[in-house]
C-alpha cells in the first residue's frame, strides 16, 4: 500500500502552519477568550539538542496542541538560557567569541526544535545574553535595591587563587578548583546579594497552596528553607578574650543541654581569629580549614578535626561546672550563631569529635524501648535522664520547659532558624549581564540612572590573561559618577545566570514591552498554568523563580506571588551503553546489536553492553534528535517518547522502540488512506445502525473521552495506548463487508486524526487532508466532543412472556449469553411471581427480542 512520505509533509505543514498563524497569540488576547500558558524550562544552547529536551519540549507541545483545540489562547514561547561559564571556556579554549558560540548553537538548536513540529510562538522567542532581555533585568535589580531586597555585603566566598575567581561550591572538588587544580581559600569578598531570606516564612508558606506541583518537589524545597525552631543560648566565658565574654549557640536541641561535653565555635568566627593572633599552632589549624571550602556537603564528609583553645564556658543550668572551647572544622559560621554546644549522645558528629578527643559522652536521652546506646548517637524521641530539672520529660516537653528556664534567668531566648541563605548573585565572569552599578570614591555604589540602561557588555575583551575579562578591559569600566561626576569604576561582576532564568516566564508575555513587563499582558497570562521540566531544577531555580515573583510584586512589575500554578517534572531518558574490548565507549551506531549480544559494526570485535542509564556524552549512549528526525521523521519521535512509559518515569530509549513507533504511523496511515479511498467520507448515516457499525461507534467515542481524562491528566502514554485500540478497531471495522459501516468509519478515522494530533501532528494533518480535502487544519479544528449516549455500553429491551404473554421486560447487552438472558428474565419480579409454583417445560429465546416461558401445571 501506500507509504507515508515524512520527509516531503513535515517542512510542509510546518511552513503551512506558519504561514496561517496557527500558533499566533496576541500579548493581550480579545476579552472573554481563556487563556493558557504552557512553558518548558527554557534550554541552555549547549551545541545540540538532546533527547531529554525531545521529551520535555514534546510534552508542552501536546499540552499546548491540546489547550489550543479546547478553545484557549495558548503562550507556548521559546527562548535561550544564553549566558554561562561554557561559552567563556569555549572562548578561552578555542579562540571563538562566546557570543559568536552561542548565538551559532542557537540557530543549530533551532533548526532542529523547527523541525521537530513544536507549536512554539517563535515571534517571542530571545536569548537572555540580548541586550534587549537583560537591560530590563538590570532595571529589576535597580528596583529591588531601592527597596531594600538587593545589598552588598561581604561574605566568606571560595576563591581559586590561580583562575582568579570566586567558585561555586559544586566548583570545588576535594579542596581545589574544578579547573585549575589549585587549592581553593576562603576569602572575604563584597558581594551582591538578593536578600531571599527575607521571604523564608512567605515562600515556605505558600508551599502548601502549590497543590498541582509534585509532593516531592514540594518537599525539597521545603526542606531547602529549612525552618527549625530551637534556642539561642549564651554560655560565659570564665576569662574573657579580646573583649568578647560569652559566647552564643544555636540549638535545636535544648532539651539536651545537660548533655554538654564542649562548645565549638566555626573558624572564621571573631574568637578564633582573636586565639589565632596570639596562638601560632590555632593560627596554623584555622589556616587549614580554610582550604576545606564552604560546602555544606564538603563540611560534612570531611574528617571532624578541632582544636582546643584552652577558654573555658560555663553552664546556664550547671552552675560551678566549666567546658572547654573548641575550634572545630564542622561548624559553619555562616548558620546560627557560628557556635555549637556539643552534646555527642545526641549527635553524630559530636559523638564522631568526642570519641576522637577523649572528651566525655554524657547519656540523656533514653529511647522509648530501652537504654542509650553509648556506641553511638541517638537523636529520636525519648526520655530525658540525668538532666536535672528536666529529668522525665520526653524530649519535647523538655525542649519547651528548657526554652522557659532559659528565659527566666535570661540565658537565652526560643528562636525560629533558616537553612536559606542569601542568594549571592556576584559572579566575575565575562559572560553574563553586568550588574548595573558604579562605584565611586566618595558616594559608594551607585545605581546606573534608568535612562544608561542597558549596561552593555564590551565586545572587544580579551580571554588570554587570568581573571575577569572585564577587568582587564582598558576603556569600559571606567566612567564618570553619575551622581559627583568625578572618576569611577563600573561593576565588573556579573549576575549569576540563575538571574536570567527566573523571570523569563514573565518577559514571554510582552517580550518587545518597553518596561520589564508590560501588566496588561502579564497579569492576563500568570501564572503560567503548566509548567514542563526536570527534576534537576527542583530546587534552586524554581525557588529563585518563585522569589523573584514576589520581589516583582513588591516593586510593581508583576501583580502575583506564585510564577507556576501547575509543575509536571519529567523524567530521564535512558539508553544502554556499550564497550568494547579495550574498555571504550562506543555510540549506539558503532554497534551492531544481536539477539544474544552486540559486536563492533567496524571490526565486529566483542561488545559488553553496559547499563541502562541517563544520555550523556561521557558513556556516549546517546542518540541525536538530528539523526532520529533525519531517519524517522519528528512525528515518530515524538510518538515514541509519549509511548513507551508515564512521563514523570525514567524511559529507555530503545532502537525497537523507535522502530515499533514508526511502523505505527505507517499503519495507522493506510487505514485512514483506505478509509480515504473508499468512499466512507460521504456515506450517510444509516436509518437502522447496524451492530458492527454501533460498535465502531462506541469505540470511537470512548476513545475521545478517555484520550481527553489522559491529557488533562499528563497521562500521555495512556492516551497513546488507547489510540492503539481504536486503529484497532478501525482496522476491523474496515475488513467488515457488511454495508451500513462507511459513515461510522469515516468518523472513527477523522477522530483518529484529531485524537493524535497533539503527538503526531503532521501526520494527522496529511491524513486529514486525504480524508477532507480543504477543509481546516488539525491544528485549526475543535477537540472532537465524546456523544454521552455512546458512552455507555448499548442495551436492547427484551420482551418477557409466559404462554405468549407479555408479562415484563428485562434490558440487556445486544450480544449476552443466552443462558444469562433467560435468567434475568426468570428473575423479574412479574415474571418470578407469575411462575411460583408453576413448572417450565419449555424456554424460548428470541436474541435481542423475546423470551417466552412454556409451562406445566
Ligand atoms: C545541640 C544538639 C544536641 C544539636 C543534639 C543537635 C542534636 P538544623 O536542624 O539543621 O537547624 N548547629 C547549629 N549551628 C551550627 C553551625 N553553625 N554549624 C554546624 N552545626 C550547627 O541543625 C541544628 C543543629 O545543628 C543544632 O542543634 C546544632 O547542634 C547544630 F542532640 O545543638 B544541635
Ligand atoms: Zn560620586
Amino acid at each position: 500500500g501506500a507509504q507515508y512520505d515524512f520527509r516531503a509533509s513535515e517542512p510542509h505543514w510546518q511552513a503551512e502552519w506558519t504561514r496561517r498563524g496557527c500558533f499566533d497569540v496576541e500579548d493581550v488576547p480579545p476579552e472573554g477568550q481563556p487563556t493558557y500558558y504552557v512553558l518548558e524550562m527554557f534550554p541552555y544552547p549547549s551545541g545540540q539538542l538532546h533527547m531529554g529536551h525531545v521529551r520535555n519540549y514534546t510534552l508542552g507541545d501536546v499540552v499546548a496542541r491540546y489547550r489550543r483545540a479546547r478553545g484557549y489562547a495558548v503562550l507556548h514561547p521559546m527562548g535561550w538560557d544564553a549566558f554561562g561559564l561554557p561559552a567563556e571556556n569555549a572562548a578561552r579554549e578555542r579562540g571563538v567569541h562566546p557570543a559568536a558560540w552561542t548565538f551559532s548553537n542557537i540557530a543549530t538548536m533551532r533548526e532542529t526544535l523547527q523541525r521537530l513540529g513544536f507549536s512554539l510562538n517563535w515571534d517571542r522567542e530571545f536569548a537572555t545574553c540580548e541586550p534587549r532581555y537583560y537591560g530590563h533585568q538590570q532595571k529589576l535589580f535597580l528596583d529591588m535595591m531601592a527597596a531594600g531586597l538587593a545589598e552588598r555585603r561581604e561574605s566568606w566566598v571560595n576563591w581559586d587563587p590561580v583562575d582568579q575567581t570566586v567558585l561555586a561550591n559544586e566548583q570545588v572538588v576535594d579542596g581545589r578548583g574544578w579547573r585549575s587544580g589549585a587549592v581553593v581559600e576562603k576569602k572575604q569578598l563584597s558581594q551582591w546579594f538578593l536578600r531571599i531570606t527575607r521571604e523564608a516564612p512567605a515562600l515556605l508558606e505558600a508551599l502548601d497552596g502549590l497543590e498541582r506541583w509534585p509532593e516531592r518537589v514540594r518537599t525539597m524545597q521545603a526542606r531547602w528553607i529549612g525552618r527549625s525552631e530551637g534556642a539561642r543560648v549564651r554560655f560565659p566565658l570564665m576569662a574573657p578574650e579580646a573583649g568578647i565574654d560569652r559566647l552564643e549557640v544555636f540549638t535545636t536541641r535544648p532539651d539536651t543541654l545537660f548533655g554538654m561535653s564542649f562548645l565549638a565555635i566555626a573558624p572564621e568566627h571573631p574568637l578564633a581569629a582573636a586565639v589565632a593572633a596570639r596562638n601560632e599552632a590555632a593560627a596554623g589549624f584555622v589556616a587549614e580549614c580554610r582550604s576545606l571550602g564552604t560546602s555544606e556537603e564538603a563540611i560534612e564528609t570531611a574528617e571532624k578535626r578541632g582544636f582546643d583553645t584552652g577558654l573555658r564556658v560555663g553552664h546556664p543550668f550547671m552552675p560551678g561546672i566549666s567546658f572547654p572551647v573548641w575550634i572545630a572544622n564542622f561548624v559553619l559560621m555562616e548558620y546560627g550563631t557560628g557556635a555549637i554546644f556539643g552534646c555527642p549522645c545526641g549527635d553524630a558528629r559530636d559523638y564522631e569529635f568526642a570519641r576522637k578527643y577523649d572528651l566525655p559522652i554524657p547519656l540523656v536521652v533514653a529511647p522509648p524501648d530501652g537504654v542509650p546506646p553509648g556506641d553511638r548517637a541517638y537523636d529520636g524521641p525519648g526520655t530525658l535522664i540525668g538532666s536535672g530539672f528536666l529529668d522525665g520529660l520526653d524530649t519535647e516537653a523538655g525542649r519547651r520547659a528548657a526554652i522557659v528556664r532559659l528565659e527566666e534567668i535570661d540565658a537565652g531566648h526560643g528562636v525560629v532558624n533558616w537553612r536559606l541563605r542569601d542568594w549571592g548573585v556576584s559572579r566575575q565572569r565575562y559572560w553574563g549581564c553586568p550588574i548595573p552599578v558604579i562605584h565611586c570614591d566618595t558616594c559608594g555604589a551607585v545605581p546606573v540612572p534608568d535612562d544608561q540602561l542597558p549596561v552593555v557588555l564590551p565586545e572587544d575583551v580579551r580571554f588570554d590573561l587570568p581573571g575577569n575579562p572585564l577587568d582587564h578591559h582598558p576603556t569600559w569600566k571606567h566612567v564618570d559618577c553619575p551622581r559627583c561626576g568625578s572618576p569611577a569604576r563600573r561593576e565588573t561582576d556579573t549576575f549569576d545566570t540563575f538571574v536570567d532564568s527566573s523571570w523569563y516566564f514573565a518577559r514571554f508575555t510582552a517580550p518587545n514591552a518597553a518596561t520589564p513587563t508590560s501588566r496588561a499582558a502579564a497579569d492576563r497570562w500568570l501564572p503560567v498554568d503548566q509548567y514542563v521540566g526536570g527534576i534537576e531544577h527542583a530546587i534552586l531555580h524554581l525557588l529563585y523563580a518563585r522569589f523573584f515573583t514576589r520581589a516583582m510584586h513588591r516593586t510593581g512589575h508583576l501583580g502575583l506571588d506564585e510564577p507556576f500554578a501547575g509543575l509536571f517534572t519529567q523524567g530521564m531518558v535512558n539508553h544502554e551503553s556499550y564497550r568494547d574490548a579495550d574498555g571504550t565507549w562506543l555510540y549506539p551506531e558503532e554497534v551492531e546489536r544481536r539477539s544474544n549480544g552486540a559486536v563492533r559494526r567496524d571490526t565486529g570485535g566483542a561488545v559488553t553492553i553496559g547499563r541502562v542509564e541517563k544520555m550523556s556524552k561521557s558513556r556516549r549512549n546517546t542518540v541525536a534528535p538530528s539523526a532520529i528526525i533525519e531517519r524517522y521523521g519528528a512525528d515518530t519521535a515524538r510518538w515514541f517518547v509519549l509511548s513507551d512509559s508515564p512521563p514523570e518515569r525514567d524511559m529507555e530509549w530503545t532502537e525497537a522502540g523507535v522502530a515499533g513507533a514508526a511502523r505505527f504511523g505507517q499503519r495507522l496511515f493506510r487505514l485512514v488512506a483506505t478509509v480515504a479511498a473508499s468512499g466512507d467520507t460521504q456515506a450517510a448515516a444509516p436509518d437502522i445502525v447496524p451492530d458492527a457499525a454501533d460498535r465502531m461507534r462506541r469505540a470511537t467515542h470512548r476513545t475521545i473521552a478517555s484520550v481527553t481524562e489522559a491529557l488533562d491528566g499528563f497521562t500521555f502514554n495512556v492516551a497513546v495506548a488507547r489510540l492503539h485500540e481504536l486503529t484497532n478497531a478501525l482496522a476491523d471495522a474496515v475488513r467488515e463487508t457488511a454495508p451500513g459501516l462507511g459513515h461510522a468509519r469515516a468518523e472513527a478515522a477523522r477522530t483518529l486524526c484529531l485524537l493524535s494530533a497533539p503527538m503526531m501532528p503532521h501526520l494527522a494533518e496529511t491524513m486529514l487532508a486525504l480524508l477532507e480535502p480543504g477543509a481546516a487544519l488539525a491544528a485549526e479544528r475543535p477537540w472532537p466532543e465524546a456523544d454521552p449516549a455512546l458512552l455507555v455500553a448499548r442495551q436492547v429491551t427484551i420482551a418477557v412472556q409466559i404462554m405468549g404473554k407479555l408479562r415484563g421486560t428485562i434490558e440487556t447487552a445486544p450480544d449476552e449469553a443466552a443462558d444469562r438472558v433467560l435468567a434475568l428474565a426468570e428473575a423479574e419480579p412479574n415474571v418470578q411471581r407469575l411462575l411460583e409454583g408453576r413448572r417450565i417445560v419449555k424456554r424460548i429465546h428470541v436474541p435481542g427480542r423475546i423470551v417466552n416461558f412454556v409451562v406445566a401445571g
